[in-house]
């Protein structure tokens, strides 16, 4: 297999062992609204797949529920008065996922060696159902075989202790892990000496987090879901919240109702953002109805945002020059500085380069820049379409400097929204999850533990891999996600990966990373979070949980776990801990017994979680302050700070993208995905059936480069130093999207990525600007 190889004619599929696809995708447009009885329709689909519905039914009663469990989807915020069902189509598939009546059991592995389990895709692999006992692998088989839970710990920590240094382990989490799970992980990697604590936000929201700490001294968004009741307008930038957070079209639609603006940004027409029917209510079901949800669609070419909310800050600067009051004078005089260094920059960017690069004409600036001026409170909601660039930092910089021109911090119903991916990663980070922690943190852990802790800063993700393909022997552990197929370079990563002493997941699943070993590999199978989590003396264990607005609560599982054999992640690390740290600072086993022991330390460690287990335990848990809302900002200046970043003229893949015959493209996910979790394969609202290997293009790209429609192509990219990646065997569907942007789905397209192409200041893949063009196939004619 040679992602890097020069020859462009050499069928990497054929060399090497990416999965194989056979389905040939029908595509049809589609034209009903998002939700509706196409949700409920393939709620019941899933529930049936399961081959669990009585559990799974009962589960849903409880999601989001102050007695049940968090939903194991997106980090969406509960309502305060929340209504029985708290839950929606892809929240049905996450629970059913998990709850299935499928195992892979010991005779799965023995029948199946892990060269033919490399060709099989991501769905395939976690459809086989739940992993139950810990598993090890043999080379000389080439098989996964049975190994004790004690021997597997063992190993883990003889590996460890036999490392030339603690830097030569990498503790990954993936956001789904609970407060409890990744205190305790943060805990030992710094009793052990390192700070490599690569995460899923190093390649998610880093570059939100990065912008919001230099601007406002707070990497967290602002606003509560009560805010989405006083807005005046929304703005959605590079956001699908119709497949990835599905609730919020229900937040949007209300707001929409009541007369809000909702204003969205995408490079694509996403049916979600535009007409909605909520399966959970009846009228609107039973009379075939649907709500609108944006009342204005701006369509910015890939990676065109700053440059949109530059154009809409000029628009501003000059009505207030000519006298109008736009501009909130006094807020920027109280709150604010560095507003003059941006006024300059900003005015002298002419119309011509802010149109060129965003895609959108100076009226539709405009235009956008009044639907701001008129609303006297604005949200601006943002996801991945705008962090997964090389210019994301800056561009939510420009966001937040669009929100202070007009006062929209620390007021109701205005603010930042970093709409989060996974269910608890926001709060992974405030536990310490973090390469790069504030001395305030380790300071506190060392007061706590009487222990020096590592100051110097770790690994993040693409670090990860480099250190991994530049040093053979490292140790990987992985507590939850699927490293290998979430990161960018897939051809490299997997290399790197392989040349580990040992890699060990704590996973629910069978999924690729398992597949790619080091010489010793280990999967440690543990319980989910719609199970229920018990001590050795029976007792129930609660877990707790932070959304993307900053609540925190609580979180108990329901079900029986999958298997007898399952522990707990938290059992499973503490485990590794006893081993290899010894229980003279910590007392490892109590945490295990009894997480409210964990909840103790938190409260003394982390700021802001005082008496954190009688907290918890009220309804819908508590707020964590976020001191933008006061107006209170810990940057240099003590205010809000400007920034006046250059255009990204010189990014490189716009510009490899610009040589004739090149497309930029996009790589996000389908309707049936959770992340590297594929559900099926079918994207209902982009009228995708049956496939996931297409890509989308704009009908005129097709035609000028020489295609058409329904056509197998290859898709071919390449780094810096043109070296070629490819990925093969893709079906052309034609897309409303601007020239020269393409879509397509991750992770099948992770390899094309290079890894050093990446955020600058965030080193997030820059998975939504690919430079690549496209082959005829010979896969299929
Ligand atoms: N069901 C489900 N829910 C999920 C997930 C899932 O996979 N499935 N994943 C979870 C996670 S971890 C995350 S981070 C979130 C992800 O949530 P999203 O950010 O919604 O995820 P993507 O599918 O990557 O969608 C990116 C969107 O941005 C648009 N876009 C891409 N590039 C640009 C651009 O340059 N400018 C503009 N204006 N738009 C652009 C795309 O057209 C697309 O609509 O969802 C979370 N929730
Ligand atoms: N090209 C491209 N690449 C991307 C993205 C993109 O948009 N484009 N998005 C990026 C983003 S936003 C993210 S967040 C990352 C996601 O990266 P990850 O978080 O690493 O990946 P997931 O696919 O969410 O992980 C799925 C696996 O988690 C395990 N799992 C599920 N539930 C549990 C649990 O309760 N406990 C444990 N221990 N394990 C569990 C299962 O084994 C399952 O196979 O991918 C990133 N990669
Ligand atoms: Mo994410």
């Amino acid at each position: 297999m040679s992602y890097d190889s020069h020859d462009s004619a050499h069928d990497d599929r054929a060399a090497g062992d990416w999965p194989v696809y056979e389905q040939d995708p029908t595509v049809t447009e589609y034209h009903n609204p998002a939700g509706g009885w196409g949700a409920l329709k393939s709620v019941g689909k899933h529930l049936l797949h399961s081959r669990a519905i009585g559990t799974n039914a009962r589960s849903l009663f409880k999601l989001n529920q102050p007695d049940g469990f968090d939903c194991p989807g997106c980090a969406w915020g509960d309502p305060e008065h929340g209504s029985s069902f708290e839950f929606c189509e892809n929240g049905v598939k996450a629970v059913t996922w998990e709850a299935t009546a499928k195992r892979v059991t010991r005779d799965f592995f023995a029948k199946h060696s892990v060269s033919e389990l490399k060709r099989w895709d991501d769905y395939r692999l976690e459809d086989q159902g739940r992993l139950v006992e810990p598993m090890r692998y043999n080379a000389e088989t080439d098989h996964y075989e049975p190994i004790g839970w004690e021997a597997a710990l063992d190993l883990i920590a003889d590996e460890l202790k036999a490392l030339a240094t603690p830097n030569d382990a990498i503790f990954y989490t993936s956001g789904k892990a609970p407060n409890e799970s990744a205190y305790v992980f943060q805990l030992l990697a710094r009793l052990y000496g390192t700070n490599n604590m690569p995460d899923c936000s190093n390649m998610c929201h880093e570059a939100s987090g990065v912008a919001l700490n230099a601007a406002l001294g707070t990497g967290k968004g602002n606003v509560r879901l009560e805010d989405f009741e006083q807005a005046e307008a929304i703005f959605v930038f590079g956001q699908n919240p119709g497949t990835n957070h599905p609730r919020m079209l229900g937040t949007l639609r209300e707001a929409a109702e009541r007369g809000a603006d909702i204003v969205t940004f995408n490079t694509l027409k996403e049916r979600g953002l535009e007409k909605f029917a909520d399966p959970q209510k009846a009228g609107e079901m039973l009379h075939n109805g649907s709500h609108r949800i944006s009342s204005h669609y701006f369509r910015p070419k890939l990676g065109g945002d700053m440059a949109v909310v530059r154009g809409m800050a000029k628009a501003l600067f000059a009505r207030d020059a000519a006298g109008e009051d736009v501009l909130d004078h006094a807020f920027l005089a109280d709150h604010t500085a560095q507003l003059a260094a941006y006024r300059t920059t900003v005015e002298a960017t002419d119309w011509a380069a802010l149109e060129s690069q965003s895609g959108l004409s100076r009226d539709e600036m405009e235009q956008a820049a009044e639907l701001y001026a008129r609303s006297k409170a604005t949200i601006a909601c943002w996801a991945m379409g705008i962090t997964q660039h090389q210019h994301s930092v800056a561009t939510v910089r420009e966001i937040v400097n669009l929100l202070m021109l007009r006062g929209n911090l620390g007021r109701p119903g205005a603010g930042t929204s970093p709409v989060r991916g996974h269910s608890n990663v926001q709060g992974d980070r405030t536990m310490g999850i973090y390469e790069k922690p504030s001395e305030a943190l380790l300071d506190a852990l060392e007061a706590k533990y009487s222990r020096s802790m590592p100051r110097a800063h770790g690994v993040d993700s693409v670090a990860a891999v480099q250190a991994m393909r530049d040093h053979p022997g490292k140790v990987f552990i992985g507590l939850g996600g699927n490293f290998t197929r979430a990161i960018s370079d897939s051809g490299v990563t997997e290399r790197s990966m392989a040349n580990c002493r040992l890699t060990a997941f704590i996973s629910t699943k069978l999924n690729r990373s398992h597949l790619v070993t080091g010489e010793s590999a280990l999967i440690l199978p543990c319980i989910g979070r719609s199970e229920i989590d018990r001590n050795t003396a029976g007792t129930s264990q609660l877990i707790t949980v932070e959304d993307s607005m900053s609540m925190v609560h609580g979180s108990a599982g329901i079900n029986r776990p999958a298997d007898k054999a399952l522990r707990s992640e938290v059992s499973i690390l503490t485990g590794i801990a006893e081993r290899l740290l010894g229980s003279e600072v910590v007392d490892w086993a109590a945490m295990r017994e009894d997480y409210d022991v964990i909840r103790d330390h938190i409260s003394e460690v982390i700021p802001g979680f005082t008496d954190f287990n009688a907290r918890v335990r009220t309804p819908r848990g508590f707020w964590l302050v976020n001191p933008v809302t006061q107006l209170r900002f810990s940057t240099p200046t003590g205010k809000a700070e400007f920034s006046s970043d250059a255009l990204p003229e010189a990014v490189m893949h716009q510009r490899l993208a610009e040589r004739e015959g090149w497309l930029t493209l996009q790589t996000m996910r389908s309707h049936d995905q959770y992340n590297t979790t594929v559900y099926g394969y079918d994207d209902r609202y982009r009228g995708i059936e049956n496939g996931r290997q297409v890509i989308f293009v704009n009908q005129t790209d097709i035609e000028r480069l020489g295609f058409r429609t329904g056509q197998w192509v290859d898709l071919v990219g390449e780094n810096a130093d043109g070296e070629t990646r490819r990925v093969n065997g893709f079906k052309i569907v034609a897309y409303d999207t601007p020239t020269g942007c393409a879509a397509a789905y991750y992770p099948e397209t992770n390899p094309l990525i290079p890894l050093d192409h990446k955020g600058d200041f965030s080193h997030t893949p820059a998975s939504k600007s690919i430079a690549v063009r496209l082959e005829a196939s010979a896969r299929l004619a």
